[in-house]
């Protein structure tokens, strides 16, 4: 009794502690273990405010690992999924023993859409929750930006949707599980010339002012006139945040092209949907990655329907853990796990064996932070995981080694209440 009231009033402490750390800061999503009061402190000094998930398999002082995404903005449409992944991995991995016996623990930051939350949120995972590494951010853009925080802390990262040429050559701490543009996108050209072999002309729009679409288009660019031999007939250009495309769906039924390529985010790439085909577009089109969430669908209805995309993950994928995965989160959200879903379950699964695999080797509770960080970073570059993406290794620079990739095309409802991607390969 006595010591249950003690244990309370040390965590009143360190929540009091942890909100005046805050200070005018964003607050936390999810309740911290750790508190910024103890700024030396190893993870395994770290104070739990609550015990474990109750029935879980794991017990004693979670790990903490940071998941900075989108949860507002836009870029929410991505960082939504995100999230509900992460958390299923959180709950399956802590019901399975979570860090040989110790679970983990997720410490959400909010990014927003834009380069300063993502450095915001980066930081006060690094110095105030003390994680052990972060999951995140969710836009490449947001990447370039808030990165070299991490790399420079000596804090690992794997991102889990940065897509764009360069993500890991960022610095050391810093690896990816999401493929590059340059294997995934091709693979949805392929599929449309497969399905439609008369596919001569070919327009190609995307948003400059972000560093994912602007990769991506090169990648389609290349596609289109080095690989297949297509006709380019122009290239047009808007903004992630533009919400009128009359100046680029007239170009495109000025030009009259077979297919078309848009390389952006959701929001905005599903009104550009929605704008060529309510002015008349009746050709192809390809999406890329940020064509690749359901949260598309409520955007263009019923215009999305026929958008090919080339994804990196599939929700029919056969192996164990992808069944494990997809049924956990269809218990959860009541529909398929997306691409982003998928990811994010990967990207903290790899922590979790990581960590794992460290521990074997030296127990990571006697280890200091910065110098658990820094193997914990050497550890997940040298691993080798089963995830619902497959078998997954790193190369030396961190970038991921995936074998298999899907395309999918729209299905949507004849009046665009709903909708879901069909595998096509
Ligand atoms: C990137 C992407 C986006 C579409 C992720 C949501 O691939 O920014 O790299």
């Amino acid at each position: 009794m006595r010591s249950t009231v003690t244990r309370m009033r040390v965590a009143l402490v360190v929540l009091a502690l942890l909100l005046a750390a805050c200070g005018q800061g964003q607050a936390p999503s999810t309740a911290a273990p750790t508190a910024a009061s103890q700024p030396t402190a190893a993870p395994a000094a770290a104070q739990p405010t609550a015990a474990a998930p109750s029935g879980a398999a794991a017990s004693g002082e979670p790990i903490p690992i940071g998941i900075a995404v989108a949860q507002t903005s836009n870029v929410a449409l991505f960082g939504q999924e995100q999230v509900a992944g992460a958390q299923v991995a959180e709950q399956y991995f802590n019901q399975k023993g979570g860090v040989n016996g110790r679970p983990i623990k997720l410490i959400l930051q909010d990014t927003g859409g834009d380069e300063a939350g993502a450095i915001n949120a980066f930081n006060t995972l690094i110095n105030n929750y003390k994680v052990v590494g972060i999951v995140g951010p969710t836009l490449s853009q947001q990447a370039f930006a808030a990165d070299p925080i991490a790399d420079k802390a000596g804090v690992p990262v794997i991102a889990p949707s940065n897509t764009a040429k360069g993500i890991p050559q960022i610095g050391d701490y810093i690896a990816r599980i999401s493929a590059p543009v340059s294997a995934v996108a091709p693979n949805a050209v392929k599929a449309a010339l497969n399905i439609n072999p008369n596919i001569k002309k070919v327009v190609v729009l995307f948003a400059q002012n972000d560093a994912f679409s602007k990769s991506e288009t090169v990648v389609f660019q290349q596609t289109v006139t080095n690989t297949f031999k297509l006709d380019l007939l122009g290239v047009q250009t808007f903004q992630t945040t533009d919400t009128d495309f009359t100046t680029q769906a007239t170009f495109v039924l000025g030009a009259n092209p077979d297919m078309v390529i848009i390389s952006g985010l959701a929001a905005d790439s599903g009104n550009l949907v929605k704008q060529l085909r309510d002015l008349g577009y009746k050709g192809v089109i390809v999406g890329g990655n940020g064509l690749n969430t359901p949260n598309l669908f409520p955007v263009c209805k019923s215009a999305c329907d026929g958008i090919l995309v080339a994804q990196a993950y599939s929700y029919q994928s056969e192996s164990d853990v992808n069944k494990a995965f997809r049924e956990a989160f269809k218990a959860k959200q009541n529909k398929e796990p997306g691409q982003f879903s998928g990811q994010a379950f990967t990207a903290v699964q790899v922590f979790v064996e990581a960590l794992a695999a460290l521990d074997k080797q030296s127990p990571i509770a006697s280890a200091d932070l910065a110098q658990l960080r820094t193997a914990l970073n050497k550890q997940i570059l040298a691993g080798t995981y089963d995830t619902p993406l497959g078998a997954i290794s790193f190369t030396p620079e961190g970038d991921i080694n995936q074998k298999q990739f899907y395309v999918a095309q729209v299905k949507m409802s004849p009046d665009g209440t709903s909708g879901a991607f069909e595998f096509i390969k």
